[in-house]
């Protein structure tokens, strides 16, 4: 009888210890589940930000008549990028006695502010924007407004004749290069 008593209280453990593993298995498939839709909705929100930055930036160049100044400063950390375009698209300025530009809506989450330091465009991804322009010589043809995605990594460069020039960067050691995660995107001027 004791035997039979030990193998009962066994098989009880062994249920229990599968139990655990499927419930742990459960909450392993929620968590990558609810893991995955964050990025799902990060990434679609980073990519209507940068559709919303084109509309406006497309507006600014039809109420300037000219692109903004070339951003100066493209590296990796890259806030100014970000601080000039809350300048440019979000803020509106008076020509005369009109206001012009300052289209984009900003909230909360789209703009980083802190103590000394202006106000930055941020993206839905977290990182800073760059920009620069694509052209010959001194005739600008396009913007180029770049995120620097998930890694928040530029992984390349500005050049004023070719715009974003990826490199094989690879500064968070995840053995992709930076760039491959940029969101990029380009406005004509007309
Ligand atoms: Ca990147």
């Amino acid at each position: 009888m004791p035997s039979q008593h030990r193998s009962a209280r066994g098989f009880t453990l062994v249920e229990l210890l599968i139990v655990i593993g499927i419930i742990t298995l459960l909450m392993g498939m929620l968590i990558t589940g609810i893991i995955i839709a964050k990025r799902t909705a990060e990434d679609r929100a980073a990519d209507m930000q940068l559709k919303t930055m084109i509309m406006n930036a497309t507006q600014y160049t039809a109420d300037w008549n000219e692109f903004p100044p070339f951003d100066p400063t493209v590296n990796n950390s890259n806030r100014r990028g970000s601080e000039l375009l809350y300048e440019y698209l979000c803020v509106p300025h008076p020509i005369g006695e009109r206001k012009v530009g300052g289209g984009m809506s900003t909230n909360d989450t789209n703009v980083q502010r802190g103590t000394g330091m202006e106000p930055a465009l941020i993206s839905p991804l977290h990182g800073f924007y760059t920009y620069g322009f694509e052209g010959r010589g001194e005739r600008r043809i396009q913007w180029v407004l770049v995120d620097s995605g998930r890694d928040k990594l530029l992984g390349g460069t500005m050049s004023a004749e070719k715009g974003f020039v990826p490199d094989n960067s690879d500064a968070n050691g995840d053995g992709k290069a930076d760039h491959l995660d940029n969101l990029i995107e380009k406005v004509s001027m007309h």
